[in-house]
């Protein structure tokens, strides 16, 4: 059987030429252009980035390879008797683009599990943090502390092909994903299990199950897991996250500087802090209920006040998306069978019903529907992880999976410094006078 980087090196050798070609051939021929509102408006839309690895369409979302969501659980080997994927089997798919036997999954988590063990000086990092700190410093110092392992930077110092740039690129990723959910889980154990030992990680188990464990959570929480990181791991290269860790990246910064920075993208509210601040915004208005659950009116009442006090909905909108995030529906569907009698889910449910209405008649938002943090914190709050500050966390692990994986594949292409150009005020005011006649 090939490896999983046998396989990848063949298919890198055979991915090469096409991006050659277009640089070569077709370099000058133009595929956008740029207007003023884009300039000033956080670059939304201009195609500057290439991706292979996962496209969203603003109607139907996200595609892993060119696979739904949906397709993707479906396809995807499962531990038996389990109802998500085995999180080695994406990481497979999303670096070769090809769904994997067991036997290559079985190989994955091989992989991962002779990698997982934490350097002691880890926990001693994570211990020596003031208290209160929120958890993500913590993840972003606990994996940025790990970085003198890096093999590319030891390599690079030494001398290395740009050619080979990705082969330590994908053994430093091998390394430091396996070790995240063993910082994830002891994060958790010292923010919130107060005295309580860390649980020691089970080789027999996968990634996702191991996570489960070493959380202290009894199943279904394994499937929760596998489900959380699999929906959370890319989401195209523009969104915050994953721009912060390519551009990071880019600048031949190692895979620890660059997840690192990346986390540190994620951890704000308009990003994927928003899990947090949906199960924050909830707990206000369940507090307010005495628990009950509201009637239509007085949620619509309560999201009126939100909005009219210049706060945004959190968990609803996005900055492509144009329907329903299909990584919502999945976890709504998986909610129903559930946890659908759970009154925190009426809440989720209620609100589907009656935030979107209240956006459009607003009349701001370009997107009224949900999006995937309007329903992963209610999903860990029901399987006992209520401390909703460690939500980010999670999407962190997940995420990470995904922008590795895209690093590893910019090495390859040997994809340059990123160094878009910027203009000032007045040299805007000048295109536009010379593009319109209006004087400024
Ligand atoms: N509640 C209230 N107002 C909203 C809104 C929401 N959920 N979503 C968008 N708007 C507002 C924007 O704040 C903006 O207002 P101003 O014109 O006053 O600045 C206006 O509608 C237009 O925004 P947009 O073009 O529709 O959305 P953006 O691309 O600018 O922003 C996003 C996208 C996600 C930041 C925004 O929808 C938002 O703030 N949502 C709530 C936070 C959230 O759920 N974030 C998580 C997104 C998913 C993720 O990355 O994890």
């Amino acid at each position: 059987m090939e490896s999983l980087k046998e396989k990848l090196a063949r298919k890198i050798e055979e991915h090469r030429p096409r991006t050659k070609r277009l640089l070569s051939d077709f370099g000058d021929v133009v595929i956008d252009q740029v207007t003023v509102s884009q300039v000033i408006g956080g670059m939304r839309g201009i195609k500057s980035l290439v991706t292979d690895i996962s496209y969203l369409d603003p109607e139907e979302g996200i595609r892993f390879r060119g696979f739904t969501l949906p397709e993707v659980f479906k396809k995807l080997p499962k531990p038996k008797g389990k109802e998500a994927p085995y999180v080695e089997g994406l990481f497979y798919l999303l670096l070769t683009g090809d769904i994997p036997t067991e036997e290559e999954v079985a190989d994955v988590i091989d992989e991962f599990r002779k990698r997982r063990i934490l350097p002691r000086y880890v926990y001693e990092v994570i211990d020596a943090f003031p208290c209160c700190s929120h958890p993500m410093p913590i993840f972003s110092a606990a994996i940025m502390t790990m970085q003198r392992e890096s093999f590319f930077s030891k390599k690079y110092q030494v001398g290395l092909n740009k050619q080979d740039y990705w082969d330590p690129t994908y053994e430093d990723t091998l390394n430091l994903l396996a070790k995240l959910p063993e910082i994830g889980a002891y994060i958790y154990t010292k923010l919130y299990r107060e005295g309580q030992k860390r649980i020691q990680s089970n080789p027999n188990l996968d990634f996702g199950s191991n996570f489960a464990h070493m959380m202290g959570k009894a199943d279904p929480y394994d499937d929760v897991s596998r489900m959380h990181f699999l929906i959370h791991s890319d989401h195209e290269s523009g969104n915050v996250s994953a721009h912060t860790g390519h551009l990071v990246a880019s600048s031949l910064s190692d895979i620890y500087y660059s997840i690192s920075a990346m986390i540190n993208g994620l951890a704000g509210p308009l990003h994927g802090l928003a899990n947090q601040e949906v199960l924050r915004w909830l707990q206000n208005l369940m507090d307010m209920m005495g628990g009950e659950v509201p009637t239509e009116d007085e949620m619509k009442q309560y999201v009126w006040q939100t909005l009219n006090s210049g706060q945004v909905i959190p968990g609803f909108g996005h900055a492509v998306l144009r329907k329903t995030d299909p990584r919502y529906s999945l976890q709504r569907d998986f909610s129903l069978k559930y946890l659908k009698d759970d009154n925190l889910f009426k809440y989720v449910d209620m609100l589907y019903k009656v935030v979107p209405p209240i956006l459009v008649e607003q009349g701001k938002a370009k997107n009224p529907w949900p999006n995937v943090d309007a329903q992963s914190g209610v999903i860990q709050w029901y399987y006992g992880v209520t401390e909703y500050d460690f939500y980010t966390v999670l999407f962190g692990i997940g995420r990470a999976i995904g922008i590795s994986a895209n690093i590893i594949w910019d090495r390859a292409l040997g994809y340059p410094l990123e160094r878009p150009k910027s203009v000032t005020t007045s040299m805007l005011e000048e295109m536009v006078q010379k593009a319109t006649g209006q004087k400024f």
